[in-house]
């Protein structure tokens, strides 16, 4: 978002802990958070909302109407992780990652998923010759084949017919496409528009015609197209040939694991879910999951919450802050890098802590 003037303002932040690592890490993106707001005189209020797997089976709540209700009403969200246990039998598959955060994202009409991809001082990438990356991928996040447009006949027989259709429309693609432009203009002046048009020609061209569009009206970005089978290949071979990717919600997901990957890992990757048009609250989130095979141990990496909560300040157009932020993350890692035994060992409260101490 612009920058703005935070003094006088009050933001007003929902948590959302939620199951396994979550709680852990977001105590110390929370206090991290806050650590900065206060030197930079930013009033905030938090208020913590209990929902995911174990709320579920605490309370029989994934999420309620009157819950959605209340996170409306917030300036932001800042999100842990959710998932329950796959050993646990009680909750069903999928139930909470459907029921409550496709929910909130559609609920919340998140439009933009937002995920940087970028190297780290000291993180080893999978890659020959540990290139340097800095890219971001913007996904569509409410349309395309994850709508549950399809359905299901003579289910069951040898005669089954499933469809999952995707879905795509011009104001959906154009509001992503623009949002990718102006990234690409504030960075440095590249998009890639990532799809299958020559197979997926419908949707393609709807795609290819808005990027077009957008195109002639940011005469600063450049812009290029890549299939996607052929993205995975660059994005292995030459990552650094990238500078904002946009794509359907479909690719985007898969992409972004791919670019998690060969970042250096999950420990790191920060993500936004964006409501494009400010008529709701974005959200802010960990890439990671619950991981609840380390769940209670201290021992999960807060740095991807922290990293989400910088692109949340970036997004209340609290830039200055978010730098900040970034900037003792950065620090703390390039710190971790000269050591030899780098972060190893250290609890998920100790590397918190380090990175507060970055703070200056
Ligand atoms: N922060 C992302 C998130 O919570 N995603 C849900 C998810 O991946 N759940 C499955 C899991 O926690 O393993």
């Amino acid at each position: 978002g612009a920058s703005v003037d935070p003094s006088g303002t009050t933001f007003d932040f929902a948590v959302i802990p939620g199951d396994g690592i979550g709680p852990e890490v977001i105590a110390e993106a929370r206090r991290i958070l806050q650590a900065v707001l206060d030197s930079a005189s930013v009033e905030a209020t938090w208020t913590e909302y209990s929902l995911g797997a174990s709320h579920w089976k605490d309370t029989g709540e994934t999420l309620s109407e009157e819950t959605l209700e209340r996170l409306r009403g917030h300036d932001a969200i800042l999100f842990g992780a959710v998932g329950a246990d796959p050993q646990d039998t009680r909750v069903p598959s999928g139930l909470i990652e459907r029921e409550l955060l496709l929910k909130l994202r559609f609920s919340l009409d998140h439009s933009i998923n937002l995920r940087p991809a970028r190297t780290y001082p000291g993180t080893a990438t999978p890659l020959a010759g540990d290139p340097e990356i800095d890219f971001v991928v913007v996904r569509e996040g409410t349309e395309g084949p994850y709508v549950g447009n399809g359905g299901t006949i003579r289910r069951g027989t040898a005669h089954e017919l499933a469809t999952e259709v995707s879905l795509n429309t011009a104001h959906g693609v154009r509001r992503v496409v623009a949002d990718a432009f102006a990234r690409a203009e504030r960075r440095r002046g590249r998009l890639t528009l990532v799809h299958k048009h020559n197979v997926l020609t419908h949707a393609g061209d709807l795609w290819r015609r808005t990027v077009e569009a957008a195109a002639a009206e940011h005469p600063a970005v450049s812009w290029d197209y890549m299939h996607v089978d052929a993205a995975t290949i660059h994005m292995v071979q030459d990552p650094g040939r990238f500078d904002v990717i946009v794509t359907d919600n479909l690719f985007g997901d898969i992409l972004t694991d791919l670019a998690a990957a060969v970042t250096g890992g999950i420990g790191l990757a920060a993500s936004g879910s964006i409501n494009a048009e400010g008529t709701a609250p974005s959200m802010f989130e960990p890439v990671h999951g619950s991981a609840p095979d380390i769940a209670g141990q201290q021992i999960a990496d807060p740095t991807a919450a922290v990293l989400s909560g910088a692109l949340m300040l970036q997004h209340l157009g609290l830039t200055e802050a978010a730098s900040r932020l970034e900037q003792a993350v950065h620090a703390q890692l390039a710190a971790w890098a000269e050591e030899p035994e780098g972060s190893r060992g250290l609890s998920t409260a100790q590397r918190g802590e380090a990175i507060l101490s970055r703070l200056g």
